[in-house]
């Protein structure tokens, strides 16, 4: 019984994402879903992104966690509009949850949304929010092979953001390979390097979100 009704689960979140996507088309919203293992910096990456902003920018994150308001304390604090959406135990954002947190907000119109989704590389996957695209965090203390263990969640994904550059010194990370390891299961993918602590790479992120929005 449980394939037919997680079948029937994700054609319900299709049909509710479909409404998301018509609606960020409508409105010229550019909507990206953040993925990646706990840890791998997300939350840190939306920091960097929001505190590069002119104050006028119509931004909002959407940012999802199992338990705690952290991550949204974290984010408030850059002045843009911020909702945490506490799963209370889901692995994943569904489209539902994100139509939810949306309404709290009436008609406000978007230039930019970003949904931090719930961390880890394997449920995420399967729910489609409604984005325009999505981004995989993979940080180099998580080896390179995590693109061939979760090969659907880069296949998904149209960037790579390989994150904590400032730590290859320090761990016995390939680069190369798992650069190599992600083209092996999407052979288009976007690879970006970037280190959210000491702000390499970070310029090539915003252009590649600058580029993706216009
Ligand atoms: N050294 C280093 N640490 C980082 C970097 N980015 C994030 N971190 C740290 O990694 C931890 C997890 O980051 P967080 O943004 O909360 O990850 P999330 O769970 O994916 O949202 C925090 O302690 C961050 O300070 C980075 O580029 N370099
Ligand atoms: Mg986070």
């Amino acid at each position: 019984m449980r394939v037919p009704l997680e079948r029937k689960v994700l054609n319900e979140n299709d049909r509710i994402a479909a409404g998301l996507r018509e609606r960020f088309r409508s409105q010229g919203t550019f909507c990206v879903n953040l993925i990646s293992s706990p840890g791998s910096g997300k939350t840190s990456l939306l920091e960097r992104t929001l505190e590069g902003f002119d104050a006028a920018r119509r931004v909002a994150v959407l940012t999802g966690d199992i338990q705690t308001d952290n991550d949204a304390r974290r984010l408030a604090r850059f002045g843009f509009p911020v909702r945490q959406i506490t799963t209370g135990g889901a692995c994943h954002l569904d489209a539902r949850m994100v139509e939810r947190a949306l309404a709290d907000w009436g008609d406000c119109e978007f230039d930019l949304l970003f949904l931090e989704n719930v961390g880890n590389l394997v449920c995420p996957t399967s729910y489609d929010l409604g984005e325009d695209a999505r981004a995989v965090l993979l940080s180099v203390t998580e080896g390179e092979d995590k693109p061939l263990k979760y090969p659907a969640t880069f296949h998904h994904a149209d960037v790579m953001v390989l994150n904590k550059i400032d730590l290859l010194p320090y761990v016995p990370f390939q680069p190369q390979v798992a650069f190599e390891n992600a083209r092996r299961v999407q052979p288009g993918i976007e690879i970006l390097e970037v280190s959210c602590t000491t702000g390499e790479g970070l310029d090539r992120w915003r252009a590649w979100l600058q580029r993706r929005h216009d």
